[in-house]
């Protein structure tokens, strides 16, 4: 646009014009201006019929009272339903088509990456739309499964389904995670968008990638990583990446 303020630095575009691998962590607020409602931020936390989402969204609340965790992930489905892709994700996307290699590794759950048409997006914390079984790990469609059933029986095993995304105190997907580590340690250009780097192991990715690449938050407000990353852009990803 004629007039428009360059976003970052030259030493920026001129990276981004040699780039070749570039790796990209997103948060909850890439997500943000498609109205889906972040977790921190703005020094607020998250909280569900009095409970704080730490512990609604909790390895412990799955074995406590599973029909609880299905109700605050229903609920949060219906939020979802009306949400799609912002400029970020549609941003994000294209740059799959620019960059020789990019690999797109998000903490959301929301699908939205792939909603824009983002190809293997890494997803490090599972995925609101699947469910899983407690028992045999088998894997369906929340929307496929009946609605009034909560929790969801398995059509493996009939044991019950629980929401397929990590909760606090439970492992990541191993091979997925491996793939996000490996992809870190050799990209070149590193961008970090909208998290506020505070949940492990997410937040080791960007000091993984910082050993050789050239690390860039995008965030309205600093981080715990802001230190360690060569450039800070303090602004909206909605604006930000389209703009780069
Ligand atoms: C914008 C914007 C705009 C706004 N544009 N930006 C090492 C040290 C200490 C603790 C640990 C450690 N290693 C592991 C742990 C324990 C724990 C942990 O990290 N705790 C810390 C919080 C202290 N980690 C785990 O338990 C992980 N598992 C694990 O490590 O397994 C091994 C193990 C097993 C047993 C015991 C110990 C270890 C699993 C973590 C899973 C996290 N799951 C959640 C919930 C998913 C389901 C659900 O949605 O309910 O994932 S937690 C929640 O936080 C969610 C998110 O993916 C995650 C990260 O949040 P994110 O994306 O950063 O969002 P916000 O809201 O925090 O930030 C939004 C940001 O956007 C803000 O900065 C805004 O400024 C910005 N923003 N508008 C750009 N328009
Ligand atoms: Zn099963």
């Amino acid at each position: 646009m004629p007039g428009q303020q360059p976003v970052g630095s030259e030493e920026l575009r001129e990276r981004i014009r040699k780039a070749r691998r570039v790796f990209v962590l997103t948060g909850a607020g890439v997500s943000a201006e498609s109205g889906v409602p972040t977790f921190r931020g703005g020094g607020r936390t998250a909280v569900w019929k009095g409970l704080p989402f730490e512990v609604i969204s909790s390895a412990g609340m799955v074995e406590r009272d599973l029909p609880a965790v299905w109700e605050w992930f229903d609920y949060r489905r219906g939020v979802l339903e009306k949400c799609r892709p912002n400029p970020a994700h549609t941003a994000l996307t294209a740059w799959q088509e620019r960059f020789e290699s990019l690999t797109l590794v998000t903490q959301n759950i929301d699908g939205l990456h792939a909603a824009a048409g983002s190809r293997g997006v890494l997803e490090l914390h599972g995925n609101i739309w699947r469910a899983r079984c407690t028992r045999c790990g088998a894997r369906a469609d929340v929307r496929e499964l009946n609605d009034r059933e909560r929790p969801p029986g398995c059509h493996e095993c009939g044991d019950p389904m629980r929401p397929d995304v990590v909760l606090f105190g439970e492992m990541l997907p191993a091979d997925v995670y491996r793939e996000a580590a490996a992809a870190a340690s050799v990209c070149d250009l590193c961008f970090v968008v909208g998290t506020s780097a505070v949940v492990y192991p997410a937040a080791e990715l960007p000091v993984i990638a910082s050993r050789r690449a050239y690390v860039v938050e995008i965030n309205p407000e600093p981080t715990p990583l802001s230190e360690l990353c060569h450039e800070v852009i303090h602004g909206r990803a909605g604006e930000v990446i389209p703009a780069l």
